[in-house]
């Protein structure tokens, strides 16, 4: 349990920081918006990778107080860029299962909303295909945060498993497909089919689409072939500290 207070008072004494992830439109290469990523920088240990503490931080709730940090700093940071005078740009935050469960989730989104003053169209939510499938109420908390001007993305598409009903009953805007069926689009003849029929179901329904994991000139040639998509990945830029995106906004638009 040593991590867990570790993380505890990292999030006490706000070791935490965000980075920023961008996200292309890749038929014109323009900067459309970006992923909030949280890192942790622990005073000892150094900077610890969320896949080590994001799953502790599930476990232990603790991911209810540092989600609603990570909204607000996030929410806090595009608002002022769009004051600064850059260009408007959409905010993805992953949401996790414990917070959607939080009976004060939406009043905190309000709250935060309110605060930071940024417009909730601006804002979106990723939140994964089996968190989606496991929580009860899911339908109403989604609706609410809709109400709100809020977007819905489905993270991880393709990897939950679970029926495709979903799609069609749940309020969602976007479809994220998962990594793991970009990766291989240009060697692999079935990967490149199954993106293609992932992307053409959501354009069919009505749903955008991002396609997560594009490392390669490759990935890009083969996903904008059929026309509009949005993409994410090392190929465009790793997720940077604000200092980096803020010279990648410069650069690009
Ligand atoms: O940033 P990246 O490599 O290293 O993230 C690893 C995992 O941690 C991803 O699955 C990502 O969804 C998750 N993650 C990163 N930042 C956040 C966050 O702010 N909130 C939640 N709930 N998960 C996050
Ligand atoms: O699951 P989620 O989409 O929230 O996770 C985003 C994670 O994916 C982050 O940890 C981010 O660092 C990682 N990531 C972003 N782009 C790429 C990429 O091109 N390749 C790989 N392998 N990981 C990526
Ligand atoms: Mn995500
Ligand atoms: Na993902």
């Amino acid at each position: 349990r040593l991590l867990e207070n570790a993380l505890r008072q990292g999030i006490n004494e706000q070791q935490f920081y965000l980075e920023y992830q961008p996200k292309i439109n890749m038929s014109t290469n323009e900067l459309i918006g970006m992923e909030a990523l949280v890192r942790w920088k622990h005073p000892d240990l150094g900077i610890i990778p969320p896949g080590k503490f994001i799953p502790l931080a599930e476990e232990t709730g603790l991911i209810v107080p540092l989600g609603e940090w990570i909204l607000r700093e996030s929410c806090r940071q595009s608002s002022a860029w769009q004051d600064q005078g850059y260009p408007p740009l959409h905010l993805s935050v992953n949401v996790s299962v414990s917070q959607l469960e939080d009976i004060y989730f939406v009043d905190k989104v309000k709250t935060i909303l309110h605060e930071t003053g940024l417009d909730p169209k601006w804002l979106e939510f990723e939140i994964t295909e089996s968190v989606l499938a496991s929580v009860k109420s899911t339908v109403s908390i989604l609706k609410e945060i809709r109400n709100l001007g809020i977007h819905i993305s489905v993270d991880d598409f393709g990897t939950g498993y679970s029926s495709l009903s979903y799609i069609k009953d749940l309020p969602i805007d976007t479809l994220k497909v998962d990594q793991s069926f970009v990766k291989d689009i240009h060697t692999n003849k079935e990967s490149k089919e199954i993106a293609k029929a992932i992307i053409n179901l959501a354009k069919s329904i009505g749903l955008n689409v991002i396609a997560e994991g594009i490392e390669l000139k490759e990935h890009v040639d083969e996903l904008s072939k059929d026309g509009y998509i949005l993409g994410q990945g090392y190929f465009f830029s790793r997720p940077l500290k604000v200092g980096a995106f803020e010279d990648f906004m410069t650069t690009n638009h």
